[in-house]
Order: C-alpha cells, then structure tokens, then sequence
C-alpha cells in the first residue's frame, strides 16, 4: 500500500538543498510512495508552519537535520505531534545520528534512524511494528544498530526535482550542484574533525569506509540533473575528500569533460595534489579545490591535528594547482588548544606565502565525539556555549591557555590585510566572481530566498 511521506527540510540560511532527504524521496518514490517537502527557513514561528503540515495530510513526517538545527527541529517536531495525531514522526540524519537515545527520550517521534536510511525508512514507512537495523523505535528494546547500502550503483538519483533549485549560498563549491561520487566517510582521520568523530561513532565494517560509486553511474546522475535543470553551470563532488584511486579519478574526468564539460570543483587534501591528479582536474575541468591547511606551524598540524603534510608540502600543492589555472579556498583555524603566539605568526607567514584565491580563518570549534575535543575536556579548556556551534564565533572558542585574545586579535588583523593586498577575502568572493563573471561564464542571478513552502 502506498504512503504519504512528509519530509521537513529546517536548514540553516542559504542551504536551500539536502541530498540527504533528497536521497530518501528518491528510494521512497522507486518504491512506490509518494513524497512532499516542507520548506522552513530560518526564524520561522512553528505555528506558521501548522496550517501546511494538516494541508499536507501525510501518513509519515520524516525530520532530517544536523545539530546545528536542533532547536528549532524539536519545536517543529512538537508541532507536528499535535496537529497530526495520527501521523507517524521518524528522524534521522547527523545529529539523530549522534544522539539517537538522547533523540528519541526528548521528542515525542515514534523512531529515530541511526546512519544511513535508505533501507530503515522503507521498513518505518511499510512494517512500523517490525525491527530493523538503524532503526531505533520508542517502546521497543531495540538496539542501537546500522544498516549500510554496499550496492551504491543501485541507489536512484537524489530527487533533486522535490527542491526546485538545488544550489546553496555561499562559496562556489556550495553554490555547485552536488552529486556524491561515493557513500562513506573521508579516510583520514584528523583530530579535530566531525567526520572522524563521526567515522568512529557508525564504526563501518570493513568495505563500508569508501563505497565507491561507478564513473558512469555518477555521470549518468550529472546527465539527468542537467536534464532537470538546463541552466546548471556547475558540479561539486559532495564527497568530504575527492574519492577515488587515480585510475578512477583518470576515468572521471575524462568521463566528465566528454559528456558534461561545466566547471567541477571538490575537496583536496595538500597529499592527494601529485601532478597527476593536477593533470587528471584540467582534463576534467575542475577549476576551483577547497583545502583546509589549518595552521602554519607544521609541528602543531602534526601532532595535535593528524594532518602530516609540511609547509613545504603545503606551499608545493597551492603552486601546482595555481600554475595549471585552479582556483583554492584555503582554510585556517586560530583558537587551537594551546595555540601561542609564535603559531599564529607561522599561520600569517604560511596564508601570505600560500597566496589562495580566497582566504577563510575561522576559530577552531569543539566538536563533541572528536579527539581533540576530548583533550580539550581532559584539559578542563570547554567553554560550553561553543560546543557544537553551527557558526562558529568571533572570539576563542575554547579557553586559551598560551596566549591571549588579543593576540588573536592581531592575527586576524593580519589575515584580514593578506586577503586585502590579495584580494583572496571570503566575503568578497562572490561579489568578484560576479563581477568578473569567470565561474559560471555572465554573471547569475540572485538566488532567492528561502520561504516557507509546501511542495509535491
Ligand atoms: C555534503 C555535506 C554538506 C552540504 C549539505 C548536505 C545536506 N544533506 O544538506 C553542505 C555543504 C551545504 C553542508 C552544510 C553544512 N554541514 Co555538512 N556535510 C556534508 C557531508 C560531507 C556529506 C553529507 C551528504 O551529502 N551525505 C550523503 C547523504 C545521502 O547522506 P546523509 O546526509 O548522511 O543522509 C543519510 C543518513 O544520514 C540518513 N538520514 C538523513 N536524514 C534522515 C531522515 C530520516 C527520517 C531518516 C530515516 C534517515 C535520514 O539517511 C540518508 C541517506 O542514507 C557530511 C559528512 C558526512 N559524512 O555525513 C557533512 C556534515 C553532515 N555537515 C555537517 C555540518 C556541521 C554542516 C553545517 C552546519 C556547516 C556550517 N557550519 O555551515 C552546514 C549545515 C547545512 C544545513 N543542512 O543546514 C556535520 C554535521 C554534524 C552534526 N552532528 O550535525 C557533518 C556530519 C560533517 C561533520 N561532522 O563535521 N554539508
Ligand atoms: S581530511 Fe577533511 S574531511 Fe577528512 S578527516 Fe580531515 S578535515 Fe575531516
């Protein structure tokens, strides 16, 4: 029998997408059932939102969010229980994931889904009263478990048509068009990373770390979203890490520039950039790479980070991607545990030397379930109103030990003049591209904003 599946989409500013409900509508739909999407942006009152969950008379809400978004789900999801008594509320995604018991004991949903939830949804949506892995259901024993989908060439394309645009605010990687060339997780294990953490609370059977998808199955998705949208002007691989052996990645991007030939741009780390794999992005036309670099001292990155590379690695990478015409983001964290001053002068050095195209700092956030946040514990330096933050803040986000505020203060002075003289500011990229209108060839146009909606 088919089902009404209501998914409530709550994101933070500008990220209009989700490929994880995108993916769920999709495997829903292959089986028969039909799906809605209710849109609530930022600041929303949950009694707005009332009067669209009866309109949408579904027999199953599904709630997917990270904790970022928290809050303001449980609120929704309180709405929900009241105006649909009869509905059944299930949620999933980063933070249900993380905090499944903590999930279920405070929200009035019927099940919480643990990992990946593909397979579990369809069992909640088709036989509630039946256990299955992932799934853990209020008032039954079940136990914390996971379901993992190791056929990733049979999962369906994400219904992107559920969103209407499927592109983000922000960089030029958040504003591509996403498509994940694989199912898993990053396979390196920095300290102070989510996805490590992350990695570590699903602990992936063996096989499960990198699924990798087919060059032609992710091609055949990048034709029909291309199909859906005419007016898509670029990719991003929305893996954490570009996936793949060289061999693959070889066969990508020619695959790429063959049968879609737009701009594509991902996530590198310094050690994957050899000049094969430079050879292998012109192939493919990737013309913008995300990096994060995190500090100048090369010591610190070592030891505390479980980011190996040295500065000369560093400064090797950023010169071979620039010279074959490729655009970098470069990031930096300042705020570490026991970050001195002697280390924010060798972050400065490193971000002058580096020269990106744009230029991001940001203070280092405490995530609860990495490395580094337990030694931040150990050490007595949390400062609770940081941990787990979305957006980070605009001061040390853990207390300092070696040096002070202020000598954050005259880094980020410092970052603020390189980006300056380089004309590499984060904010500033948007505006430059569209300017010089290099990215997506004329300049585009304003995305909307997002509004409350109910969509088939
Ligand atoms: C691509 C990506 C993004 C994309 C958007 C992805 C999205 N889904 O909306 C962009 C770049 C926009 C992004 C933004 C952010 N991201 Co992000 N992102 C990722 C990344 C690398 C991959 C996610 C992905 O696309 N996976 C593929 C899809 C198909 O799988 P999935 O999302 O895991 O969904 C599956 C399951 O979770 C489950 N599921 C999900 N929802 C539901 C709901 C129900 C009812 C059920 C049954 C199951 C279920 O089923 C899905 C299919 O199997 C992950 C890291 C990771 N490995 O997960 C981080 C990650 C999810 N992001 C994270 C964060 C912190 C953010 C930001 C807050 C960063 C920021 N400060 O701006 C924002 C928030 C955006 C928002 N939604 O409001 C964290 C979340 C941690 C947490 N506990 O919340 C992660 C885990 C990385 C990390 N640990 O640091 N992100
Ligand atoms: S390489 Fe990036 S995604 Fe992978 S663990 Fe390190 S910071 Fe996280």
């Amino acid at each position: 029998m088919s089902r009404h599946v209501l998914f409530v989409h709550a994101p933070i500013p500008g990220a209009r997408f989700s490929s994880s409900i995108a993916a769920l509508s999709a495997w829903l739909k292959a089986h028969g059932h039909t799906t809605a999407l209710l849109v609530v942006p930022p600041g929303t009152a949950p009694d707005a939102v009332r009067p669209l969950l009866r309109d949408a008379r579904p027999d199953v809400v599904a709630f997917s969010y990270m904790t970022c978004r928290a809050q303001d789900v449980a609120r929704l999801v309180a709405a929900a229980r009241e105006e649909l008594p009869h509905a059944r509320l299930v949620a999933g995604g980063a933070h249900p994931t993380s905090y499944p018991r903590e999930t279920l004991a405070a929200l009035p949903l019927d099940a919480v889904c643990v990992g990946e939830g593909e397979a579990p949804l369809l069992a909640f949506v088709e036989a509630p009263d039946a256990p299955h892995p992932g799934l853990v259901r209020r008032g039954h024993d079940d136990a914390v478990t996971r379901w993992w989908a190791m056929d990733v060439d049979a999962l369906p394309d994400w219904d992107r048509a559920l969103f209407g645009d499927v592109r983000n605010d922000g960089n030029r990687y958040e504003r591509a068009v996403g498509v994940a060339f694989a199912r898993g997780f990053c396979p390196y294990t920095c300290t102070f990373c989510g996805v490590d953490g992350y990695r570590r609370l699903n602990a992936p059977p063996k096989g499960a770390v990198t699924r990798l998808r087919s060059v032609d199955r992710v091609l055949r998705e990048m034709e029909g979203a291309r199909a859906l949208f005419p007016d898509v002007d670029a990719f991003a691989s929305w893996d954490e890490i570009l996936p793949g052996s060289r061999r693959w990645q070889r066969a990508f991007m020619e695959g790429y520039r063959e049968r879609i030939g737009l701009p594509l741009s991902c996530h590198l780390r310094v050690e994957q950039v050899t000049d094969d794999l430079v050879e292998s992005l012109v192939l493919g036309g990737c013309d913008y790479v995300v990096l994060g670099v995190e500090t100048g001292d090369e010591g610190y990155r070592r030891k505390f980070l479980d980011k190996g590379f040295s500065n000369a690695d560093a400064r090797a990478a950023f010169a071979k991607l620039h010279a074959a015409g490729i655009a970098t983001f470069l990031s930096f964290m300042i705020g570490l545990p026991f970050e001195t001053p002697q280390m924010l002068k060798k972050t400065v050095q490193l971000a002058r030397e580096l020269a990106a195209t744009t230029l991001s700092w940001k203070y280092y956030t405490p995530e609860r379930g990495t490395r580094l946040f337990g030694l931040v514990e150990r050490h007595g330096l949390v400062i609770d109103r940081w941990v787990d933050h979305p957006f980070g803040g605009e001061e040390a986000m853990v207390q300092m030990t070696h040096c002070t505020q202020r000598d954050l203060d005259v880094a980020t002075a410092a970052l603020r003049l390189i980006a300056d003289a380089q004309g590499s500011h984060e904010e500033g990229e948007r505006e430059r591209e569209r300017e010089r209108g290099t990215f997506a060839g004329p300049p585009r146009p304003e995305l909307s904003d997002l509004a409350l909606e109910l969509r088939a």
